[in-house]
């Protein structure tokens, strides 16, 4: 039984859910050199529009956050053309869309915007290479400055306005996965001595300007976070982070996010500072709605909201695998299985 899937969701009071299925955000590294999406972009989109949301792919909001090739941007005067493209494919289906906003931090690399370094907390360089770039080694991050840090809190705000003026119905923060915001929310990346590092209120500071300047500016029913307590990505756990993650949660509880988002590939993974799973930490401490992401199917995610573990159910590779994943649970038709080939192209 799954039917608790395809209960309409109210995200707050301007927007409703048809159902408790959202698209995961899902790179496809598919924009075109300006990083504007393209038309191909706005008819795969729109054929998983029967989901109670769709959340894009990861989108920089400015070049210095580009990790991975032909990532899309939301800074420029036509990617924001080419994303309105998307939202209007999306709404003709009668789906809503958020744009997932993103600065990679340290997993950035100069060789995608020619700059001659990348932005980080600290200067704590992964040790590790660009994924389908292995020439690409990453580099030694600058440590950003207070301005510079100011300036991308701003850059952020000014691309959640951008989605705005694209016609998206929201925005979800990208704080995780090990990217910039979630490189200060860690002791891994974060080695900051001054408001910004050390305690978890300094290291909370800036993911909680970021969504308290954008909620200003669009409102709190459109924005929401993605998070990661439990590091897996780019980034190694230290159990003084759970600190960070119990305060930032007692911060964002005090909020009206749209939803808050586990930021995960597979959530049967235990985090020993976390005394378990990433979503039941994050679940204990929040009482707000909470979507759930990471391996699951239709019958193990409707258990799991059943079980009150979450609220919604994000679904990634499977929406890649099967553009009518909606209709298809709905016909009981087989589900196509995933594979890693299928990045190549966007069905
Ligand atoms: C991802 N994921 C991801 N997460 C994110 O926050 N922004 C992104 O742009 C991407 N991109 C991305 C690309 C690809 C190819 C994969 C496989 C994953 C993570 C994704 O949103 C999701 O958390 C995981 O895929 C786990 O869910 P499933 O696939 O097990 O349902
Ligand atoms: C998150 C954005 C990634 C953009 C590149 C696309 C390739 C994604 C391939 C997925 C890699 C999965 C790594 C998951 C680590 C799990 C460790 C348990």
């Amino acid at each position: 039984m799954t039917d608790n899937l395809f209960k309409p969701f109210a995200l707050n009071d301007s927007i409703q859910l048809k159902n408790r299925i959202v698209m995961a955000p899902l790179t496809r590294c598919m924009a075109d050199d300006n990083l504007v999406p393209t038309q191909a972009m706005a008819n795969y989109y729109a054929k998983r529009a029967d989901s109670g949301l769709i959340i894009t792919e990861a989108t920089i909001i400015r070049p210095d956050g580009q990790g991975y090739p032909n990532t899309p941007g939301i800074f420029s005067s036509e990617q924001i053309k080419g994303w309105r493209k998307v939202t209007q494919a999306v709404h003709d289906k009668g789906g809503k869309i958020f744009l997932q906003l993103w600065h990679t931090g340290r997993v950035a690399h100069p060789y995608f915007f020619d700059g001659e370094y990348v932005l980080a907390p600290s200067a704590e360089r992964i040790d590790d290479s660009v994924p389908r770039m292995r020439e690409l080694t990453y580099t030694t991050p600058k440590p950003a400055s207070i301005p510079e840090i100011q300036q991308l809190v701003q850059d952020y705000v000014q691309a959640a306005k951008n989605a705005m003026r694209a016609g998206f119905d929201g925005v979800e923060v990208h704080g995780a996965n090990g990217y910039l915001i979630d490189q200060f929310l860690h002791h891994d990346a974060n080695k900051r001595t001054d408001e910004y590092g050390q305690t978890p209120e300094n290291m909370s500071r800036f993911a909680l300007q970021i969504v308290d300047q954008i909620a200003q500016n669009i409102g709190w029913e459109k924005t929401a976070l993605r998070i990661s307590p439990g590091a897996y990505f780019n980034m190694t756990g230290d159990e003084r982070d759970r600190d960070v993650f119990e305060y930032l949660l007692a911060q964002l509880e005090k909020r009206n996010l749209a939803y808050l988002h586990m930021g995960l590939f597979d959530d049967s993974m235990k985090f020993d500072y976390l005394s378990g799973s990433a979503t039941d930490f994050v679940r204990k401490n929040y009482s707000k709605t909470l979507m759930g992401v990471g391996g699951y199917n239709a019958q193990t995610g409707s258990e799991a909201i059943e079980q009150n573990r979450f609220d919604l159910l994000a679904i990634g590779r499977p929406f890649i695998a099967n553009p009518d994943y909606i209709g298809k649970l709905q016909s009981g038709e087989t589900l196509t299985e995933y594979n890693d080939e299928m990045l190549a192209e966007l069905v």
